[in-house]
């Protein structure tokens, strides 16, 4: 099989292809910093992720959040999350997973005590309520310059996102327009040539990746940097546990995150033909 045109892109060369400027940040820095590598922090202490964060964010394009699970949020671990954004330069993603109809989502990523378009570039949401979600989403994030995700496949075992649902997911997306719609969640690319135009560009970012574990006891399911950068043409792998996980400490976490940079990075030149 012939590879996705677009994997065979630089990403430096794809930025001209995006108007959204969360895309345009994610493309540079990706080629500024060499990493497609995205830290997922799932601890439920906020100032253990920004520990964390500190450790790791020179060696990451995107730092992945789930605000709801830490014990200690405050405004204040926000701030310091920007700023941190800033000074490691990367870009800041909350895994949130909206669900729901165009009003409420819209809500939900406003207000409460989140906050969520406040600080995060990038979200995400299941095309499950149809397209309303996207324009209750883009309605608060557009104008502060933020990108949206949609799931368009899962990593866990038995997902029902597959066939029909992810080939109607990528429809809704490209429907939409990609003003603010940059990409998808995938394990592969979903953006098949066939169905996209010149110059029709998206990101996809695959989480489920790991150098050791296989999978977990609840259905996660792990491939390596190289299956998904080359063999399934993802552009950002997201990985979390498999570094901030490791044991060892403060200098394991650190020295693992530059071996998941160096393998995702590895695989990337390897699929431009590089190497
Ligand atoms: N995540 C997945 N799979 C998915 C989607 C999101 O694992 O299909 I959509 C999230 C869940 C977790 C991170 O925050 O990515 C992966 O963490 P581990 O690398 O620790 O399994």
């Amino acid at each position: 099989m012939s590879p996705h045109p677009t994997t065979l892109i630089p990403y430096a060369e794809r930025i001209k292809f995006h108007t959204n400027p969360t895309a345009i940040k994610i493309l540079e820095i990706m080629d500024r910093k060499k990493t497609n590598l995205a830290v997922s922090v799932d601890v439920t202490s906020a100032k253990e992720a920004l520990e964390v964060v500190r450790r790791v964010g020179a060696s990451v394009c995107m730092v992945k959040t789930h605000c709801d699970i830490f014990e200690d949020f405050t405004p204040a671990f926000t701030e310091e999350l920007l700023r941190l954004s800033k000074e490691l330069d990367f870009v800041i993603f909350e895994d949130r997973k909206f669900a729901d109809i165009g009003n409420t989502v819209s809500l939900q990523y406003s207000s409460g005590i989140h906050k969520i378009s406040t600080w995060s570039d990038l979200t995400n949401a299941h095309s499950v309520p149809g397209p309303g979600i996207i324009a209750g989403l883009s309605k608060v994030g557009l104008p502060l310059g933020r990108g949206l995700l949609l799931l368009g496949e899962m990593s866990s075992a038995g997902s029902l996102a597959v066939g029909g649902y992810t080939e109607q997911t990528f429809k809704m997306a490209q429907d939409a327009g990609r003003e603010f719609v940059i990409g998808f969640i995938a394990q592969n690319r979903i953006d098949k040539p066939e169905k996209i135009g010149e110059g029709e560009d998206y990101l996809i970012m695959s989480p489920g990746v790991g150098l050791s574990a296989k999978g977990d006891s609840l259905g996660q399911q792990y491939r390596t940097p190289r299956e998904c950068v080359v063999e399934s043409g993802a552009d950002v792998i997201i990985v979390g546990r498999g570094i901030y996980g490791v044991e060892g400490g403060e200098e394991a976490v650190k020295s693992e995150a530059e071996r998941y940079r160096e393998a995702g990075w590895k695989a990337y030149e390897e699929r431009l033909g590089r190497k």
